[in-house]
């Protein structure tokens, strides 16, 4: 690596300036460290300020979906929707950085290019594309698990006439599709999202779906003041009963203890039924044994696809839209309005999970020996998830190891926070992490605590490193996957294993279960940072 310029010197040098962040930036201040955000940007807001798409909204409620370090910030800042959308998010973000003036801490336009570690100095240089080298004893890559678009290699991409728009590369000056045709490829959770609100605009809109999704009503409104009082009453207490939730969130309908095997088909109708109609991921907690048995998932499964007959007037794009595998298991989608999208006369399905998408060509694609035409195509293709963002840097730790080969196999990692072979490198919400499954604010707060208190053992203790152990690591692989073992999350081919990604190993890479991981966290800490180095 090399640089024009010497290295400018902090303490903590931080990658991306989404939550996770902003974050990881106030808690350091906090603590007397001197950090600096690097984000590549041209302002904050990491996720919410990428995917601008039409439709794009959390789908964790938002009450629940904000930050809970601060009593003051929870208690001023006013949502105005049961699920924010994309615009409010950014608000939030904004505000967040200028309540606890966090500008000055950060470098905008400044895209980390690569990074590496000076044994003899045991410092992070930090390579970026037009902002310099900096370098920093520590470095935490906050740089978000879903924000490495995936592309298809599609043949004759770039010969499409039109402009083509990937979901999460979303133009920042409002994109109207009124008396266009349109092209969709991708069903997952931007699909979802967006496609009602495209069919609206668009002249036709033809959606090209490989894998058909199971999508929950959101129910979204107002935010209901009543709810909002009774949260802020005790919002501390709120926080607290969540993050005993395994996925840090819905501590106000936890799941139901009972299996859904030993319910009647009237009892699980009623019950599906209620759970439906107050929408979202609680969907998934009707009954205990969903996301663990698939006797269970094929109950729920059935229910959402009556649904879908029911919400869609045509029997064969009902069907079509029908998904087969075990629900939950690729992320459930959180919806408004998009089965009876479908019913506009102007919207059509295309199945493609047997006749791949063949080309793109100047006027639309082909695919099964048919040709498709349209103005715009979007891309609602996700995302490298988890690897994607670090795996396109030149990330190098001891020795020149670059993160290529240390993840050949797959993101080997401890605890989802440390790499063996980069010390005093953190992950937030990473692979090996709770992060996608749970209210990902919620694992970026605990990632964030963490790794200062890490910081301040370390320097209390005279260290200069912290390294993770190659057997730490492997063990906590083991366990990675020995937990989705035990659930139905191993039986499709989901983006949480890194099927999505043509040629990419397969991991299972987000872990399952916030409460005990917190505590397995903890623990470590506890007892010296048990398989770690510290030198
Ligand atoms: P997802 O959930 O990964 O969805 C991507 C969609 O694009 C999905 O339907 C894919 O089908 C489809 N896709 C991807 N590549 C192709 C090709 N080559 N041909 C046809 N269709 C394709 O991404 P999202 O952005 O919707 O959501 C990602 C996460 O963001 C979400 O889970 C939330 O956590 C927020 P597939 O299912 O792979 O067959």
């Amino acid at each position: 690596m090399s640089s024009a310029i010497p290295p400018r010197a902090v303490d903590l040098l931080i990658v991306g300036a989404g939550f996770g962040g902003l974050c990881m930036l106030h808690r350091a201040r906090q603590r007397g460290l001197s950090a600096l955000v690097l984000e590549s940007a041209a302002s904050v807001g990491g996720t919410w300020y990428h995917n601008r798409y039409p439709g794009a909204r959390v789908d964790i409620q938002s009450m629940e979906y904000s930050f809970s370090f601060s009593e003051e910030l929870q208690q001023e800042w006013r949502w105005t929707e049961r699920y924010a959308a994309q615009p409010e998010l950014l608000r939030y973000a904004n505000h967040v950085a200028d309540r606890f003036g966090l500008r000055d801490g950060i470098r905008l336009n400044a895209r980390v290019t690569g990074a590496a570690f000076d044994e003899a100095a045991n410092r992070w240089c930090v390579e970026t594309e037009s902002d310099g080298a900096w370098s920093a004893r520590f470095l935490v890559m906050a740089s978000g698990p879903l924000s490495a678009p995936n592309v298809p290699a599609f043949k004759g991409l770039e010969s499409f006439a039109g402009p083509v728009y990937h979901t999460a590369q979303w133009p920042h000056e409002p994109v109207d599709f009124t008396g266009l045709r349109v092209g969709v490829v991708g069903t997952g959770s931007s699909g979802v999202q967006a496609i009602p609100l495209i069919a609206q605009q668009a002249r036709e809109l033809t959606v090209f779906q490989r894998t058909a999704a199971y999508a929950v009503p959101a129910h979204n409104g107002p935010l209901d003041a009543a709810f909002e009082a009774r949260i802020k009453a005790d919002y501390a207490g709120f926080r607290e009963r969540n993050r005993r939730m395994p996925a840090g969130f819905g501590s106000e309908l936890p799941p139901n203890p009972m299996s859904a095997l030993e319910a009647t088909p009237d009892e699980r109708e009623a019950a599906f039924e209620a759970r439906w109609r107050i929408g979202g991921f609680s969907f998934l907690g009707t009954y205990r044994d969903i996301m663990l048995d698939e006797r269970a998932n094929a109950l729920a499964a059935e229910f959402v696809r009556g649904k879908i007959r029911q919400i869609v007037r045509d029997p064969e794009t009902a069907r079509l839209l029908s998904p087969s595998q075990t629900i939950g298991c690729k992320r459930l989608c959180v919806d408004t309005g998009y089965y009876a999208a479908y019913n506009r006369p102007n919207v059509h399905l295309v199945d493609v999970s047997r006749h791949p998408i063949d080309a793109i060509t100047p006027a639309g694609l082909t695919t099964n020996g048919r040709s498709y035409e349209f103005d715009a195509l979007v891309l609602a293709t996700g995302f490298d998830a988890m690897t994607g963002t670090l795996l396109r840097l030149d990330l190098r730790g001891r020795k020149g190891l670059r993160i290529q080969d240390k993840w050949r196999a797959g993101p080997l990692n401890y605890l989802g926070l440390m790499i063996e072979g980069f010390p005093n490198l953190f992950n937030v919400a990473g692979p090996g992490s709770t992060s996608a499954f749970t209210n990902v604010i919620v694992s970026i707060e605990h990632h964030v605590d963490w790794i200062a208190d890490c910081i301040a053992y370390l320097d209390t203790h005279g260290r200069a490193t912290i390294e993770a152990t190659a057997p730490a690591e492997a063990a906590w692989v083991a366990h990675v996957t020995d937990v989705a073992s035990r659930t139905v999350y191993l039986t499709c081919n989901s983006w949480y294993l890194g099927a999505n990604i043509p040629g990419k190993p397969r991991m299972f890479m987000p872990l399952l279960g916030f409460p005990p991981y917190a505590d397995q966290c903890a623990e470590v800490a506890r007892h010296g940072y048990e398989g770690f180095v510290l030198a």
